[in-house]
């Protein structure tokens, strides 16, 4: 086996079947690559390392008569351009791939209207060898939907990584500027291959260190690094840094000095990396400072920083995850009361940044009501891409399924087919600004990402960036077969496996709409008894509220009322248990042990079943992967396996505790199904 871990999706093994790589060969024997740019350059190095790898040959860039053209639409002859589709087909980060015959000659063509969106049509033409599709079938135009795809590495720069399961942070802070190390190089590819535009460095738990010159240096080395990648580096900025860095006593987002400090600071930054992102800010939320210390708003600390990038055409992201603990109001509500009024009413370059649910990242939510609610201002999707309530390192979980759920729940906010995809990517509004942001789950693990299927999600949510209307299981099929082969004895019970793996850990950690019952503070394994927190909304007995009466969170007008931040048409649904789809239930209702479901069944013994289901779920992914073994790489075979070990010991965990724990309270027997326990 020559799968290398390392190598993530990026493998380029020798294609096995001779007659697909014979006519590949030919395909592909002479090149032209019009431009030797630092994006060109990295264009031919990828070039030169599929060809070695899938054909075992040296690409030929010489060609005076090339079969394979690489270049953007400015540089094509007027008859090969002809036969390309309008240029308005594709925008200024989309590509070309076609086959075009003509006489006697055969050519493929990468084209695009700027090298960033060749290098994007490169990597997808080397992924169609990988895939071993007909290159003379090929005819693609496609463009991003989204136009910032970022990641958001939660490191900080002691390089320990916040909810970061896959060792430390890969940013060595201490050996830049001056060593580059290689896995910055593979980075980038590996964004590059599936589109990701930006990587905000650091913590959104901010450190202002990283704004002095020393740290500036670093960044301009790292920025250096992933330019040729159409790559762009953001960092977080922590709102006191004027304070912090010795220079003002303030940060007060009116004071003319705080301004101006900011103003600096952007040029300083500017001045070494021209291309340089922007911030992300996490403002008053969770003990981070923010204009509410100084009595401003969110909107006054927003467009203050916005004003301080806009000269240099950069953004600010502003997250809306903000719960306060003076306030009594449900968790779930506070960021809409908060946000909403603030409607239209940031700078142009502000996008403002929530999360995909309104807790915090639960194994299942409902999509935030935000993303119904503010059709004046541009809203970044954040998902996260690290498993902090999933698993953590060690359970398979295929993320991708979660994302395609939230993107493609109905807000109704402008009539039926308002999904939230659609909202994201201005389809509904024409926003000026578009962006799709994933929590890292990246480290110095040797695959990266600690879980060999951890890939699979920093992968996936790379082409729901992209294009938030794929669907999961094109992402498992493509992943699966890029990463370890083609042949659907693997392909197709494996695809079964990764989209019902979201499924199973709803089932075994929070089913029926249960939710923010994990372990206090790490978050890793149940823990619906914890009580006894500084602040009631990180305890779970405030999310499930079992009682002798019954279980669930009641949201609808006789409860909290959260159901009112969303389209008359979802309140109207919700509102009623009985028309409430089971997997929100309890997330909005409070109902009696004994409530009859739509199976018939007690609402006690339907959550009994989901666990159960759950556990069994996950034994049938053991199952299905015992019979893989002769299309994985030894090595990652063994450890998926003693995964799915930990993950069943962790899943009939998680079934006993929360059984037994919600028993004191429903005082009904267990169904037959569910093992003695003792
Ligand atoms: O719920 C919390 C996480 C924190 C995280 C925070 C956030 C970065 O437990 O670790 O802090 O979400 O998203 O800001």
């Amino acid at each position: 086996f020559s799968q290398k871990p390392y190598d993530l999706w990026l493998q380029y093994d020798k294609i096995e079947d001779q007659a697909i790589g014979d006519t590949y060969k030919s395909q592909v024997s002479n090149i032209y690559l019009g431009t030797n740019s630092p994006t060109g350059i990295v264009i031919k190095e990828e070039i030169e390392k599929a060809f070695k790898g899938l054909l075992e040959i040296e690409p030929k860039f010489d060609a005076k008569t090339p079969n394979l053209i690489i270049a953007t639409l400015d540089k094509l002859d007027a008859s090969i351009r002809e036969e390309l589709p309008d240029s308005s087909k594709i925008n200024d980060e989309g590509y070309f791939l076609q086959y075009i015959s003509e006489k006697e000659e055969n050519k493929l063509i990468i084209s695009s209207k700027t090298e960033k969106g060749l290098l994007y049509g490169v990597f997808n033409f080397i992924k169609q060898m990988q895939l071993r599709n007909d290159l003379s079938k090929l005819s693609i135009s496609d463009s991003p939907k989204i136009q910032k795809r970022l990641l958001n590495h939660w490191d900080n720069l002691d390089r320990s990584v916040e909810r970061g399961y896959s060792g430390f942070s890969i940013w060595d802070w201490y050996l830049l500027p001056e060593l580059i190390k290689q896995e910055y190089i593979d980075y980038a590819r590996a964004n590059a291959s599936i589109g990701i535009n930006g990587t905000v460095l650091t913590n959104v738990n901010s450190n202002a260190l990283v704004l002095s010159p020393r740290y500036i240096q670093k960044l301009k080395a790292l920025a250096e690094v992933f330019r040729p990648y159409g790559i762009q580096v953001y960092l977080t900025a922590r709102f006191s840094a004027p304070i912090e860095t010795g220079d003002l006593e303030t940060a007060d987002p009116l004071n003319a000095e705080v301004k101006q400090w900011w103003k600096n600071k952007a040029d300083e930054i500017y001045a070494e990396i021209p291309d340089f992102g922007g911030f992300l800010v996490k403002a008053n939320s969770e003990g981070q400072p923010g204009p509410n210390n100084y009595g401003r708003s969110h909107v006054d600390g927003a467009n203050m920083l916005a004003e301080a990038v806009a000269p240099h055409n950069g953004i600010i992201m502003w997250r809306a995850f903000v719960y306060s603990e003076e306030k009594p109001e449900d968790r779930a509500k506070q960021a809409y009361s908060e946000f909403k009024p603030f409607d239209g009413k940031f700078k142009d370059n502000v996008l403002v940044q929530v999360k995909n649910g309104a807790i915090d990242f639960q194994p299942r939510e409902p999509f935030h009501p935000l993303f119904g609610a503010m059709p004046n201002t541009p809203l970044m999707m954040e998902f996260q891409i690290t498993q902090e309530y999933l698993g953590g390192m060690s359970h398979l979980v295929f993320l991708p399924k979660l994302f395609e759920e939230v993107l493609e729940e109905d807000t109704y906010t402008q009539g039926k087919g308002s999904t939230v995809a659609k909202i994201i990517d201005g389809q509904l509004s024409n926003k000026k600004l578009t962006g799709m942001a994933g929590v890292a789950n990246i480290g110095t693990a040797k695959n990266w990402t600690g879980h060999p299927f951890g890939q699979a999600n920093w992968y996936g949510f790379g082409r729901l960036a992209w294009n938030p209307e794929t669907s999961a299981k094109t992402i498992a099929q493509d992943w699966l077969k890029m990463t370890f082969t083609d042949k659907s004895d693997f392909v197709d019970p494996m695809t079964k496996l990764l989209l019902e793996s979201r499924e199973a850990v709803v089932n075994y950690m929070t089913p029926l709409g249960l939710h923010h019952i994990m372990a206090a503070n790490h978050h890793q394994g149940p823990g619906p008894w914890v009580k006894d927190m500084p602040r009631p909304d990180w305890t779970s007995v405030y999310y499930h509220k079992a009682a002798a009466d019954g279980i669930g969170f009641d949201r609808t007008s006789s409860g909290s009322n959260a159901l009112e931040q969303y389209s008359p048409e979802i309140q109207k649904k919700y509102s009623d248990p009985t028309t409430t789809p089971d997997k929100y239930l309890l997330w909005f209702h409070h109902l009696p042990w004994d409530y009859k479901m739509k199976s018939g069944k007690t609402l006690c013994y339907e959550i009994a079943a989901h666990y159960q289901k759950g556990v069994e779920q996950v034994e049938g992914m053991q199952k299905t992967w015992q019979k893989m073994q002769e299309y994985v790489n030894p090595q990652v075979f063994e450890k998926t396996n003693m995964l799915l070990n930990i993950q069943l010991k962790e899943a009939k965990k998680w079934r006993n505790a929360c059984l037994l724990y919600f028993q004191q309270f429903s005082k009904m027997d267990f169904p037959d199904f569910i093992p003695k326990m003792t």
